[in-house]
């Protein structure tokens, strides 16, 4: 057997729920053409060996800096490239962010992501968001941030600060790409992700569904998930929140069947890791949201806006849970059992 061969040997013998970092787009589009209860039942099998799979975790967005961001990313209410009606604001102060995560956790939320509109960091912002990183960690809760690319510097003085997580997606496969973002590449994003992860904090990446691409592009976007150095520990999968004004203001909503065949695949192809069923929970039915959680969720936002779009209050996510005999992760009771 040559070299080749031999690859494509390991792979056919490969148990499903195998870590693996050598997937092909073509697998990956089998797992996706499974018939339906066969792909959710091996996705839920799954899941169940690393996940209390009767747990969500509750994570909580906060918007840090708003609006006026240079990027064009298509789907975007956030860039200044397009006419959105957002009224822009400054960077909050850690006093301010800090009273938001403390409502956050008295809310019953484990995990707090901060976001902002920016291309990048500036390295004199630093200070500031490093303080803000230490305050909110203080409370005892998981922390993430999102704030555009990262030098190595940059990610080196966040982790230093406590930040267990950095958010930097993909957003979608890299043919698409280029029909959706025109103002930094598909390199540049890996490159960020690297530098996040020489710092030796977790990853949180994923990507968006509902911005034009086809089903061979979920594949390809799973495919350079899965198949980065090391998982991604938490991966955020987003329905476009349509905004008017930007270029994906009039794109065909998914279908809820689509949705939950590509958390399952996602959930199948990393095993070990966090799927956080992310934006347009707003528009999705409760029955969408449960065969979500059989599929291998177990992530979601909570409270009544994610950064800039709405969210289902936490009484209607309570009531879900509650239908459904979930229940919320607590520090005491995490989803990952230890
Ligand atoms: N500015 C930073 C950046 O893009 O790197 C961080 C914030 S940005 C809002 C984080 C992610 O949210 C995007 O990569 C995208 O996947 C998701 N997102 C943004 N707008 C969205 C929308 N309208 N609907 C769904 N997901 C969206
Ligand atoms: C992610 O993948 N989804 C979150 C988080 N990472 C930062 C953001 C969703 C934003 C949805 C659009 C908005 O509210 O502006
Ligand atoms: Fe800016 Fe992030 Fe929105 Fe892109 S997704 S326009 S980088 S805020």
């Amino acid at each position: 057997m040559n070299q080749i061969e031999r690859q494509q040997d390991a792979r056919a013998r490969a148990p499903l729920g195998t870590v693996r970092h050598d997937w092909t787009v073509e697998e990956i589009q089998g797992l996706f053409k499974l018939p339906f209860p066969e792909l959710v039942f091996t996705a839920q099998a799954i899941h169940r060996r690393t996940f209390d799979a009767s747990a969500v975790q509750m994570a909580q967005l906060l918007s840090i800096k708003t609006g006026g961001c240079p990027e064009d990313c298509g789907y975007c209410s956030q860039s200044a490239h397009f006419e959105t009606g957002l009224k822009a604001s400054k960077l909050m102060d850690t006093e301010a962010i800090l009273a938001e995560a403390r409502r956050a956790r008295d809310g019953g939320a484990t995990r707090f992501c901060m976001g902002a509109a920016w291309r990048s960091p500036k390295d004199r912002d630093m200070d500031e968001l490093c303080g803000t990183v230490s305050a909110v960690k203080g409370l005892g809760m998981e922390t993430c941030m999102t704030l555009g690319m990262l030098t190595a510097y940059q990610a080196q003085r966040l982790k230093e600060a406590g930040l267990d997580y950095y958010n930097h997606n993909l957003d979608t496969s890299p043919e698409h790409y280029g029909n959706i973002i025109t103002t930094r590449t598909y390199q540049d994003r890996l490159d960020t992700l690297a530098h996040v992860r020489e710092a030796g904090m977790a990853v949180c990446c994923g990507g968006i569904l509902g911005i034009g691409e086809g089903e061979v592009d979920r594949a390809s976007m799973l495919c350079q998930l899965a198949n980065l150095p090391a998982h991604p520990e938490s991966v955020p999968i987003n329905m476009l929140m349509q905004v008017e004004g930007t270029p994906l203001a009039n794109a065909k909503r998914v279908d809820a069947i689509d949705l939950v065949r590509t958390i399952a695949v996602a959930r199948i192809v990393m095993p070990e890791s966090v799927v956080r069923l992310s934006a347009g929970r707003e528009h999705m039915t409760d029955e969408a949201q449960a065969l979500c959680f059989m599929a291998g969720a177990n992530s979601i936002f909570v409270g009544d806006k994610l950064l800039t779009t709405a969210n289902p209050g936490r009484s209607k996510d309570e009531s879900l849970l509650d239908r459904l005999g979930m229940r919320a992760e607590t520090p005491d009771a995490p989803i990952k059992p230890v």
